[in-house]
């Protein structure tokens, strides 16, 4: 897929999107340039609503508020909603405080369920255009060679719930609505291209296993617990998945930076009717990067709301996220494999090397959310919506969702009428002859809501041949015994798994041993841990002893032959480059440093397309220089980037530096604060630049000639030469590597 850098022409747009960004990041601090008079008094006078926020339009006929005056759920004016209709201002509330009851009432209501899994989540509204390339496999209209569709994505983790963090270390929803003329299409996937099991009849397994202990409901959003290495452990099907989510995978930099796969293989018809099998992928145009997993943990209290925040900030200053969507294409043989992998198992991939993914359109997230609940929350996706020209295979999993989201949904969104939300409109005219019900929006018209009738004209009618219906696939099913069995093909559960690990770097490979040392660290039963390390032991030896020995606990032999596995590089994320668009630099300055160098550093990085966050001792203005980020509220995880223009000393009544010794003259000492962004950036294995001043910072934090960290005479020699580092997004050879 092409990841170069953009052309000229998107450059520019990037750089005034990275301008933008900035603005927004900006404090409005009163006096500024731009800022707005403060005002600290309640309107008095009805006027008109503020104009709805840059690049977001609110729906038809709402422009934010929907009125100057305030009114009853019935339309009546009212003058007050702050006192309550009391017998005299000692007494009792009257119960015909109508005004009073219903906005309790209606207060009382606001929460729905939340979803059983994937309950956090962030959307955002987009467009979708199609290059054609698919147009010889399906006769879906939206694929049609640059036809332009509406989507609304929404990301999300699985285990936690609503209000949960967004950093931790799980899977991530991908879910894409496309609108398209024919029908809503539903491409509801994940980050990780496969998934815990073979079978969906086994979901509430794993999910009771991965979700907060029924007793205490703890942990929150996490599976380092016993519960689910119990599961896992014992249900060796889970293990690639499982793998996956102990790689960095399973702690995205940014949703901007993952990327999303269908997992199940689907079925495509073309206008001849005939068929291929496929595997939806989405590439995402700044690369796959991750966090390291301090940041995620420190982000976990600092910024729980991180990746959501990095969304919005980016499509409202106009760095709209991009994928390309991709198909792996299968011929549709009747054994469904492709190189020996069955199609039809969640639990394996196909490499890339094997069938490479070819890009059949592009997706730009745009616009967020004008109302998070009307939208985010209620939208419901659905496997099984599909337009014609793409229909499903008889995968196990996916048979089994295809009942789940509809059932689900019936209770989340209170009645069988949610397909009539806004969100969740098709764009497709609607006729489904569906009556009443629960949250009834429509006034339908006409007596017979049957067919065959003669009353209402005999409409509907049913389209015929050349009327684009939707297609069932003709697909032969085999006469056969009914059976609770899978194929003998889904009893390899370890192979992929070697062949992920083997595909990994070093660097790679030790943050998995770190991560399954960690999780397996924090279960309480010896039982658990000895299983899992048997299973580490049937996927590889080395990986095997070094959670053993982090875990005190002997290594066992495996008990299976490991498999010859040909290593796929498509899965690493380390050694590629990418475009560094709308990543933060953080730059500290300190009104003794460079400022000239500071500010020619701005144009700088806002010309490569990236965000200057400046770093100061107080909020607001560093003589003419606007804060963004003070040592107080500024943390080196919101930065991909550290640049120093300064020394700053610590205030007159900082408290003592962590390290200072006693008895020493600390009063030379950086402020703390900025040691400690010196050594995360550097711990994190982010590039660093310091010029002047700047660089006795490094000195201090005892951080000097290391891979990543380049002192220069000039702000912008310097970041001329850092900035190549982004390309990589880490400086990866900082990180330790204990394995090959
Ligand atoms: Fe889901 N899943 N799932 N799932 N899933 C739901 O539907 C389910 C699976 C995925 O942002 C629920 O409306 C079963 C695989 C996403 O609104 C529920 C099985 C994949 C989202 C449900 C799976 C997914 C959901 C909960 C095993 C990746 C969030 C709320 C057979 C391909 C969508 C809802 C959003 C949500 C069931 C497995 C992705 C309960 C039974 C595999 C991205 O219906």
């Amino acid at each position: 897929m092409d990841s170069s850098t953009p052309a000229k022409a998107v450059k520019d747009v990037v750089e005034s999107a990275a301008e933008k960004v900035a603005d927004f990041l900006t404090p409005n601090v009163p006096g500024s340039p731009g800022s707005a008079p403060p005002s600290v008094e309640e309107p008095t006078a009805p006027r008109e609503p503020l104009p709805p926020k840059k690049e977001q339009g609110a729906p038809a006929g709402a422009n934010g508020q929907q009125g100057s005056y305030l009114t009853t759920a019935q339309g009546a004016r009212l003058r007050d909603t702050d006192h309550s209709l009391k017998a005299g201002p000692r007494g009792p509330i009257l119960m015909q405080d109508h005004h009073f009851r219903e906005k309790i009432m209606h207060f009382d209501h606001e929460r729905i369920p939340e979803r059983v899994v994937h309950a956090r989540g962030a959307g955002a509204h987009g467009v979708f255009e199609a290059y054609g390339t698919a147009e010889a496999v399906t006769k879906a209209g939206f694929l049609r060679k640059g036809k332009k569709t509406d989507v609304f994505v929404r990301f999300s983790t699985v285990l936690g719930s609503r209000g949960s963090a967004d950093t931790v270390r799980d899977t991530r929803g991908f879910a894409t609505k496309f609108y398209t003329d024919e029908g809503t299409f539903d491409l509801v996937g994940n980050n990780i291209p496969v998934f815990f099991i073979q079978d969906g009849i086994k979901f509430p397994d794993i999910i009771h296993a991965g979700k907060p202990h029924p007793d205490r409901e703890i942990p929150q959003a996490q599976s380092a617990h016993d519960t689910f290495w119990d599961f896992v452990s014992l249900h060796t099907e889970a293990q690639h998945h499982t793998m996956w989510n102990m790689s960095d995978r399973a702690i995205p930099r940014s949703y901007r930076t993952m990327e999303g796969f269908g997992i199940h293989t689907f079925r495509l018809i073309n206008e001849a009717g005939e068929t291929v099998l496929v595997k939806f992928h989405w590439k995402p145009k700044l690369g796959v990067h991750s966090l390291d997993w301090e940041e995620a943990q420190l982000l976990g209290g600092m910024d729980p709301d991180f990746h959501r925040r990095d969304l919005y900030d980016a499509i409202e200053a106009g760095a709209y996220p991009e994928w390309e969507l991709g198909i792996q294409v299968f011929p549709d043989t009747p054994d469904e494999t492709f190189e020996g992998i069955d199609l039809l198992d969640p639990t394996k991939i196909v490499p890339e090397e094997l069938a490479p993914v070819q890009p059949i359109g592009k997706m730009t997230l745009n616009r967020t959310p004008t109302n998070f609940f009307a939208e985010t929350e209620q939208v419901a996706y659905h496997p099984g919506h599909l337009p014609p020209g793409i229909d499903v295979t008889n995968d196990p999993l996916l048979q089994a969702r295809l009942f789940s989201y509809l059932d689900t949904q019936l209770t989340r969104l209170g009645g069988p009428n949610f397909a009539q939300i806004p969100i969740n409109r098709p764009h497709a005219p609607v006729n489904d002859m569906f009556r009443d019900g629960f949250h009834q929006h429509a006034v339908h018209a006409g007596v017979a809501p049957y067919r065959p009738n003669s009353l209402d004209g005999g409409n509907p009618f049913v389209a015929g041949d050349g009327e684009n219906a939707f297609v069932d696939a003709p697909v032969t099913v085999a006469e056969a015994t009914k059976v609770r069995a899978n194929p003998v093909s889904f009893d390899d559960h370890y192979s992929q798994v070697r062949l992920f690990w083997q595909s990994m770097s070093p660097v790679e490979k030790e943050h998995i041993i770190r991560a399954y040392t960690f999780e397996l660290g924090k279960c309480y039963e010896q039982a658990i841990k000895e299983r899992q390390l048997q299973c580490l032991a049937n996927i590889d030896p080395v990986l095997c002893q070094e959670v053993a020995t982090g875990l005190g606990l002997p290594a066992p032999e495996p008990t299976i032959p490991l498999a010859e596995v040909t290593p796929s590089p498509a899965l690493s994320q380390v050694g590629k480059e990418w475009p560094a668009d709308g990543r933060t630099v953080g730059i500290v300055v300190d009104p003794d440093g460079d400022l000239d160098g500071v500010r020619e550093l701005r144009q700088a990085v806002f010309a490569a397309g990236m965000v200057p966050l400046l770093i100061a001792p107080h909020g607001g203005m560093v003589a003419d220089l606007p804060v963004q980020r003070t040592f107080a509220t500024g943390r080196s995880i919101e930065f991909d980037l550290l640049l120093l223009a300064g020394a700053p000393v610590p205030a007159p009544d900082a408290l003592p530096a962590r390290d200072a010794k006693a008895g020493a003259d600390n009063s030379a000492a950086v402020d703390p604060r900025v040691t400690l962004l010196v050594e995360e950036c550097w711990r994190h294995a982010k590039a660093i630049g310091a010029w002047g001043a700047g660089a006795t910072v490094l000195a201090h934090a005892a951080v000097t000639s290391t891979p990543g960290v380049v002192v220069g005479d000039s702000a912008t020699e310097v970041f001329t030469e850092v900035r190549q580092l982004m390309a990589a997004h880490r400086v990866w050879e900082r990180f330790p590597a204990s394995v090959a």
